[in-house]
């Protein structure tokens, strides 16, 4: 069985202007031959974030609307915040660090699947660690994760595909009560383009949460083994493209095909007897 991807798909470049009806037909156009959209200078205001995006499809509430914890926070009602919660979170995390985000898909539990994700870099936070510590931003086709799972062992390839394509799986998300979908990790595409052209849904923790899902009289084991394996060769594929975004870069990418990560980076440094928690801020939303 060959498993040709046509062209290697990739982040293309933008330039944020004003008029959104030229930028909205590029990255619609970019966005259906597989790509993602890395759209530099876009303003840090979270109105035109939604509006931009919301002509791409429809934004969804944020977590904290859906969340059964109470942030007490007032924000955009689509827009969710990434970012240590200050000082308090800075102290908690004294020798701990912003941890590494594996590689996962928005709201991974969600029915209907959204069709798109978008990151915006609001505060790139400090740099100059060594690389990989920075907050490094990790964004990976699912469909070249596959094909480095088949190059390395297309026996075991074969197997563990079948299974994440098959096994129906429910799975409800940490903190969020929303309606939760029960299609396989690996689901079909309506306008597939190759036999690797497959949705993924996949969580951080998927791996931990096998043991209490739902997973329609299957046993864990083989997917405990399937969705492993996926979930770590995502993140070496993805730490061998991850890019470092700046202040106003803003990602947009179909959340079906594409999966999203970071790399960690140090939560506090001390100055002067002060401890300090890291800046790094982002916005991201998903949209339906
Ligand atoms: O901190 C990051 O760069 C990624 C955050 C993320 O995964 C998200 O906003 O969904
Ligand atoms: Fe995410």
């Amino acid at each position: 069985m060959q498993h040709l991807v046509e062209a290697p798909l990739e982040l293309k470049s933008l330039r944020w202007t004003q008029v959104s009806a030229e930028l909205v037909p590029k990255i619609e156009n970019i966005l259906r031959g597989g790509n993602g959209a890395w759209i530099a200078g876009f303003p840090l205001d979270e109105q035109s974030l939604v509006d931009l995006t919301g002509r791409l499809g429809q934004p969804l509430l944020n977590y904290n609307r859906k969340s059964n914890i109470d942030t007490g926070a007032s924000r955009n009602p689509y827009i969710n915040l990434v970012k240590l919660a200050g000082d308090t979170e800075a102290h908690r995390l004294l020798h701990g660090k912003g941890g590494p985000l594996l590689i996962h898909s928005a709201r991974s539990w969600l029915a209907p699947r959204p069709k798109l994700f978008a990151l915006l870099m609001v505060n790139e936070g400090w740099r100059g660690n060594s690389s990989g510590q920075n907050g490094e931003s990790l964004f990976v086709p699912y469909s070249e994760v596959f094909a480095a799972m088949a190059a390395k062992d297309p026996e075991r390839f074969r197997e563990a595909f079948s299974l994440l394509k098959s096994q129906r799986v429910r799975f409800e998300a940490d903190n969020v009560r929303e309606q939760v979908s029960d299609l396989p990790i690996v689901y079909a595409l309506e306008d597939s383009r190759h036999e690797l052209d497959f949705g993924v849904r996949l969580k951080q923790n998927l791996v931990d949460k096998l043991a209490t899902m739902e997973l329609f009289g299957a046993e864990p084991g083989p997917l405990r083994d399937a969705v492993g394996w996926l979930q770590q060769t995502a993140y070496d594929v993805a730490q061998s493209k991850r890019i470092t975004l700046e202040s106003g870069d803003l990602v947009i990418i179909d959340n079906n095909r594409w999966g999203h990560g970071r790399c960690g980076y140090p939560a506090t440094r001390e100055i002067d007897g002060n401890i300090q928690a890291n800046p790094r801020e982002v916005w991201s939303l998903a949209l339906a």
